[in-house]
């Protein structure tokens, strides 16, 4: 006799509930192949291409497969349910097996995204620290990519740094690391910096010449203090118009956010106020209804946040923005 009530009162009772039932990714059913849907949600439990101290950055998506059913709402802005109207599933985590070795881990990643690439589902994944960014998107663009049909992506890259770290040899011994993605990714012909933007960079930095070798390859930079400067609409014309019609890929580092309510992420930058929610939603709507191809949020430590894992919240909450932003591009 079956012990779990399987009815459909009950699945739906249990799917609102965060700690109730088994905690996959905005509990969406769990399948070991991104075949035949339409967005793969995935976690990559990977943090040694960001060093020493911020290791944990592995529980990621541990922490927010814990509290991500609370994040399986309706969106409202969109008037849209996104788990209703397109097959959404949790394909679980890319099996990390060398996980000490952070460029062995970079090329599992982007053989596990090829897979992904080819099956046509578009990936929302958590990570991990930023260098998993690189591993995704060596598969997804480019030459041989499905998804961006061989073009190199736009990247809408939010973060309170840029990542791109070219005359710096290796990171801690770390050479595809969370400091050298950002460049490697347009040297090697997998982002078009000239259709991308970085933005919300902020801090005192350790060089005065930080931001050149963004500027060099042809990003956009928008620091914070431009951004509260220019505005929301400005800054976001500025980012479409780059993109043009290229496919779209979000990449969103939680350490653009205030650390005040996102304490538990790698590399804060304390000294300067960080951007709030309204501030981040806003920016990533400037892609709405654009090709986009997938994207990812990086960066959570979940041993550093708050009792009521508020950052792992947060964290759900911009996941859940950028599944509908997807959702809602594929309906237009
Ligand atoms: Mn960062």
């Amino acid at each position: 006799m079956d012990i779990q009530d399987q009815s459909e009162a009950h699945t739906k009772f249990v799917r609102g509930l965060y700690w109730a039932g088994i905690p996959t990714l905005f509990k969406c059913d769990y399948q070991d192949t991104p075949k035949d849907c339409d967005i793969a949600l995935v976690g990559i439990p990977h943090s040694t291409g960001n060093g020493t101290t911020l290791r944990d950055q592995h529980l990621g998506p541990r922490a927010v497969r814990d509290v991500s059913g609370l994040g399986r709402r309706i969106h409202l802005d969109f008037r849209l349910d996104p788990w209703e109207k397109y097959k959404i599933v949790d394909i679980g985590d890319v099996p990390l097996v060398e996980g000490n070795n952070n460029e062995t881990s970079i090329d599992h990643i982007t053989d596990y995204f090829r897979k992904i690439d080819q099956s046509g589902a578009r990936p929302v994944s958590i990570g991990g620290d930023h260098s998993i960014t690189g591993g995704t998107l060596r598969a997804l663009g480019g030459k041989s990519s499905n998804l961006s049909k061989g073009e190199p992506v736009a990247l809408l890259h939010i973060d309170a740094h840029t990542d791109t770290f070219m005359h710096l040899e290796h990171f801690l011994g770390a050479r595809k690391s969370a400091a050298h993605w950002g460049a490697q990714l347009v040297t090697e012909g997998h982002v078009d910096a000239h259709s991308s933007t970085q933005i919300g960079i902020r801090g005192n930095p350790r060089t005065l010449d930080w931001y050149e070798p963004s500027r060099h390859l042809g990003y956009e930079l928008i620091t914070k203090k431009q951004y509260d400067l220019m505005g929301e609409s400005c800054v976001n014309d500025i980012i479409r118009n780059r993109i043009g019609n290229k496919p779209v890929y979000i990449t969103f580092d939680l350490d653009c956010l205030d650390p005040s309510i996102a304490p538990g992420v790698a590399n804060l930058e304390p000294g300067e106020p960080g951007f709030n929610l309204k501030q981040v939603v806003g920016i990533m709507r400037s892609v709405r209804g654009l090709n986009i191809i997938g994207g990812d949020i990086v960066c959570l430590v979940p041993t550093a946040d708050n009792p009521n894992k508020i950052t792992a919240m947060v964290a759900t909450n911009i996941m859940f923005e950028i599944i509908s932003l997807i959702a809602d591009s594929l309906g237009s």
